[in-house]
């Protein structure tokens, strides 16, 4: 299929957004989203943040695709169970078939060329083999439903299209100054500074938009100020750990509101890539904090790498306006409101002790439900 008409099937139904890792098969894809500034396309790290970024996106309103190479659907596994087919969230996933069986390959797409139209559906997404002549109907009905759904592309599928300019920079290093050398001794859990965050979180003139990462940190934001679910403004991620950072970028290109995402150190290692992405992108309305206890908290305290990762400065090299570490409640205070006070994006870090709210529930919103609550904010507030 000529890529202008894969492109017209896509506006046709209000899809100008997406997010990728390329595969030589969607070369005519990436050029043709490049071809107009009508369309946004976002170069992720890894399939997973892909299908983060694209998830936010359509929670804020944007149809949006997510394109990877069947090798990274692997990436993309946890995210498209944890996140796209638990809210059912609304992602045309484009999947490249490297490996087809019997047609010869590099041998590292024998496995998942077997596997690739299987691992879609027992992924839980509806999924079809790429057809031009079925696909627009295809398309119409699974949007109309509101479901996941993904497409396998054979080779030489998509033809045409401009060629890209070839890529022309300049690397430009140290273009950041770090803040002194300085030791941070945590004096507050993560429960006590979110008891500091989530008062700014509630600002009735400018309220952002909030992410907040899976396990404790969520679990301990919606008992403090949320079990009357009157903080309609609020994603509670399940699951999809490392995926807050690249939904909450996805959100923040829909609005000119602010975002603000609450991460965790073990989660931000887990996608670190997304601080070049959120870099690259100059997000000026994403707002990025990072409750770092050095620790998988959640899972019973097991250490990360934390201690010896100046995140803040790893933010500042990746293109961030301004990034710094707190760890007292006065400082996370002061420093929050001037973040959310300036231009993104911004970042965080909140050293802490490991620990937080002794007996702890679990939200009594349903996934679903706390996703169409979400959802439907961004719509009352764009
Ligand atoms: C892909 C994936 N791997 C592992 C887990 C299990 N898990 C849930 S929460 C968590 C710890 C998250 O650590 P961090 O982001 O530092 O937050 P903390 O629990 O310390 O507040 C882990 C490992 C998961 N949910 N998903």
């Amino acid at each position: 299929m000529d890529i202008d008409a894969f492109g017209s099937e896509l506006k046709e139904r209000r899809i100008r957004s997406g997010s990728g890792v390329p595969c030589s098969y969607f070369t005519p894809v990436v050029n043709y989203m490049g071809s107009d500034p009508g369309l946004d396309y976002v170069p992720a790290s890894s399939e997973g943040e892909a299908v983060a970024i694209a998830a936010g996106l359509v929670a804020g309103g944007r149809p949006a695709f997510a394109l990877m190479q069947n090798s990274g659907l692997g990436n993309a596994v946890n995210p498209i169970t944890s996140m796209l087919y638990i809210y059912q969230m609304p992602v045309v996933l484009l999947v490249s078939h490297r490996g087809e069986p019997g047609k010869p390959d590099e041998p590292q797409h024998e496995r998942m060329g077997v596997i690739t139209d299987e691992l879609i559906t027992l992924c839980g997404i509806e999924g079809y083999v790429f057809d031009e002549t079925s696909f627009g109907r295809e398309l119409d009905d699974v949007l109309a439903r509101q479901v996941p759904a993904g497409w396998v592309f054979r080779k030489g599928r998509l033809t045409g299209g401009s060629v890209a300019a070839p890529i022309t920079f300049e690397a430009e290093t140290s273009a950041f100054a770090l803040p002194p050398r300085r030791r941070h001794v945590p004096a507050m859990d993560r429960y006590d500074a979110l008891q500091v965050i989530a008062p700014l979180l509630n600002a009735e003139a400018d309220r952002p938009a909030v992410v907040a990462t899976t396990g404790k940190l969520s679990r301990e934001l919606y008992e403090l100020d949320d079990q009357d679910h009157s903080k309609a403004n609020r994603f509670y991620m399940v699951g999809s750990m490392g995926c807050a950072a690249g939904f909450g970028l996805g959100v923040a290109r829909t609005r000119p509101g602010k975002v603000v995402v609450l991460d965790g150190d073990g989660a931000l290692l887990m996608k670190l890539g997304t601080l070049a992405t959120i870099g690259a992108a100059k997000s000026a309305n994403l707002h990025h904090v990072v409750i770092d206890n050095a620790a998988h908290d959640s899972t019973g305290g097991q250490p990360t790498a934390s201690p010896s990762v100046d995140f803040a400065a790893i933010a500042l090299a990746s293109g961030y306006r301004r990034a710094d570490t707190v760890s007292t409640a006065d400082e996370l205070k002061q420093t929050l409101e001037a973040h959310l006070s300036e231009e993104g994006p911004t970042f965080l870090r909140v050293v802490v002790r490991t620990g937080g709210k002794a007996e702890l529930g679990r939200p009594k919103l349903a996934p679903r439900d706390a996703y169409a609550r979400f959802r439907d904010w961004l719509a009352e507030t764009a």
